[in-house]
């Protein structure tokens, strides 16, 4: 493993319940006898970095992941089995027509006092339901969570060498938004840092580019998604572009803060193509065609790995 990586996961906290999400991932990748199953790991929301040990404070950033949770419906819907690893507290998949305080919104007492779903939200509580417990029961949704980066990279580890036996059915696609700097566990404060020292000085490193580490070691067959954003628009394919090449991936989609939820450009070694939001249609998203899109890429990839 480059030098720089393995001195990130030796000084990293150790996991918490590394032995459970362990066996849940080996339980849930090898449920399949025929070895033909499709898998994803969908990352999703951004990874935080902690500025103390008994964390009080961190550095965060603006991912909702809305993008991880409704490409992880389109996934299931397309035959995948995913593996949802997502930020916790962030957007989840099948809530995404619920209102954020779902819980109060979309509930009431009835006249006997029992608890009942309010008619406006009737069909999309029990769609969400219905949906979310299908996914589950059929065993093609296994959610994991994280908070800081330090979790994140151990996570994606472990899921990357697990489902190294997938070969090319295995596909990472990598919509979470993670820290480009971090602190270092070893030379952070264990305690809430104190404001009556002044102004406060934080040397952050760079956070170690996993994105090699788990293309040509941890997972070399599968297939690469990441993503690129950016704010100025005339640097993003250009970056997206650069990404391709250095970490050898099958595709970049390349996104804009402000218009990402309307168009993306996925960005591969012959073309970039642009994938829009049909708003003619009303609650279309630009996850519907982009996953489209995806899945009959990895077809491909697939059908070429095997000749
Ligand atoms: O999580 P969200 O739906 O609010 O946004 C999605 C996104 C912009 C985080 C994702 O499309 C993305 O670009 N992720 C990678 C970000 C990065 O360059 O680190």
């Amino acid at each position: 493993m480059d030098l720089e990586m393995e001195s990130f996961f030796e000084s990293a906290p150790p996991l918490k319940e590394r032995d459970i999400i362990s066996e849940k991932l080996k339980q849930f990748i090898q449920n399949d006898d025929t070895n033909r199953r499709r898998v994803v790991c969908v990352t999703s929301g951004g990874t935080t970095v902690p500025l103390e040990q008994r964390c009080v404070r961190y550095i965060d950033n603006f991912s909702s992941g809305y993008r991880g949770a409704a490409s992880t419906e389109y996934f299931v819907k397309a035959g995948y089995a995913v593996i949802f690893l997502y930020r916790r507290g962030s957007c989840q998949p099948y809530c995404r027509s619920l209102p954020d305080n779902a819980f109060l919104e979309c509930f009431e007492f009835s006249h006997e006092s029992n608890i009942q779903v309010r008619e406006t939200y009737s069909e999309a509580v029990k769609r969400a339901i219905r949906d979310h417990h299908a996914a589950v029961e059929r065993g093609v949704l296994l959610k994991l969570t994280f908070t800081t980066i330090f979790e994140y990279l151990q996570i994606l580890q472990m899921i990357a060498v697990t489902a190294r036996g997938l070969g090319p059915h295995a596909m990472f696609y990598l919509a979470a938004a993670v820290s480009d700097f971090y602190v270092p566990w070893e030379s952070m404060v264990e305690h809430k840092i104190q404001s009556a020292s002044g102004p406060l000085d934080i040397r952050l490193l760079q956070v170690p580019k996993m994105l090699s580490v788990l293309r040509k070691k941890w997972a070399p067959m599968a297939f690469f998604i990441s993503f690129k954003l950016e704010t100025d628009i005339k640097i993003l394919l250009e970056k997206a572009d650069m990404a391709l090449k250095k970490y050898e991936m099958h595709a970049v989609v390349a996104n804009e803060l402000l218009t990402r939820k309307e168009e993306v450009v996925v960005v591969t070694d012959n073309e970039k193509i642009s994938v829009h939001r049909d708003k003619s249609q009303a609650g279309s998203d630009v996850e519907n065609p982009l996953i489209e899109l995806l899945v009959g890429s990895h077809s491909t990839y697939i059908k070429d790995s095997n000749t």
